[in-house]
């Protein structure tokens, strides 16, 4: 939790902090004394101050270097398009009270869809379908799991990487509410760290039902760090666009990112869904190797 706090990019000083604190486990593992090692901790100090503060949208506008860009998707085809790369896991969802109980749903087929105003194309709907019937004991009482991976192979060599994306939280969002939630969203990287663990709210009645998130801080208030509120045409609840970016420190030429949501009460796509657009993924600008100019003796 604590590194997904300090790599995600809504704080670009943090960002920073993570690429030096990759220099500095670069420079330990091939340290010979204390002065390579202090010589690290300073950069880190260096890096760290001197990063300007962005919101979201500033940092990501002030993007313009396509290159080192490894993957990009807009998601714009004709909806119902497939795309290489993405896959959902089974859906699983459980219940203290029977029927429904617990179960596991066959992997839904991950396409592109259109918002309700016809403005927007995205990858999704997620967070799964309506579990049960009305009249079961456990219905409207079910929390719902669904993780969509995008898997890349072959990726060019690299030592950290830059993902930037949009998420669509549409209609009826929890976030914190003991009643109707927690909505819990993750993003992690598949063997590898947790970039995003919190909970996602378009709901307004805070007082009344607890439904405060807890992005981009604990116990926000609904829809806070959304670039966009109301613009997708959702009439149920609603819709917010949140910019995210995240660096983190890989190597391998192969990558698998997960995005999972946990949804309460289990009522279906129509109730509380997600979406993703302006999937990017780069080769992280400052690369270690290149920063520090490591000699070819190391
Ligand atoms: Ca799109
Ligand atoms: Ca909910």
């Amino acid at each position: 939790m604590s590194y997904a706090q300090y790599s995600q990019e809504p704080a670009p000083v943090r960002q920073n902090n993570i690429v030096a604190l990759v220099m500095t486990v670069s420079l330990v593992k091939n340290s010979t004394g204390w002065l390579q090692y202090l010589l690290g901790f300073l950069l880190v100090a260096v890096l760290g101050m001197d990063s300007p503060a962005q919101s979201v949208t500033d940092f990501r506008s002030a993007q313009n270097d396509s290159a080192g860009e490894i993957y990009s998707n807009d998601f714009n085809g004709p909806p119902g398009s497939v795309y290489a790369g993405w896959t959902s896991s089974p859906i699983t969802y459980a219940s203290a009270t029977n029927p429904p109980g617990r179960g596991v749903l066959p992997p839904p087929i991950v396409t592109n869809a259109e918002v309700t105003n016809g403005t927007q194309r995205f990858l999704g709907e997620f967070g799964g379908p309506r579990i049960g019937r009305p009249g079961d004991p456990g219905y409207n009482r079910t929390r719902v799991d669904q993780t969509v991976s995008l898997t890349l192979t072959n990726l060019p060599p690299h030592s950290a990487l830059r993902l930037t994306f949009d998420l669509l939280v549409l209609k009826s969002w929890d976030g914190n509410s003991p009643t109707y939630g927690p909505d819990c969203w993750t993003l992690s990287v598949a063997g590898g760290s947790v970039l995003l663990d919190t909970t996602f709210s378009n709901n307004p009645k805070v007082a009344r039902e607890g439904s405060d998130q807890n992005y981009p801080q604990l116990h926000a208030m609904p829809r806070t760090g959304a670039a966009r509120t109301n613009s997708l045409g959702y009439k149920f609840f609603g819709d917010s666009i949140y910019p995210l970016a995240f660096t983190f420190p890989h190597s391998s030429s192969t990558l698998k990112l997960d995005f999972h949501s946990s949804l309460f009460e289990g009522k279906g796509l129509a109730d509380e869904s997600w979406g993703l657009d302006n999937v990017r993924l780069m080769i992280a600008p400052h690369s270690p190797q290149g920063a520090l100019g490591t000699k070819p003796s190391d």
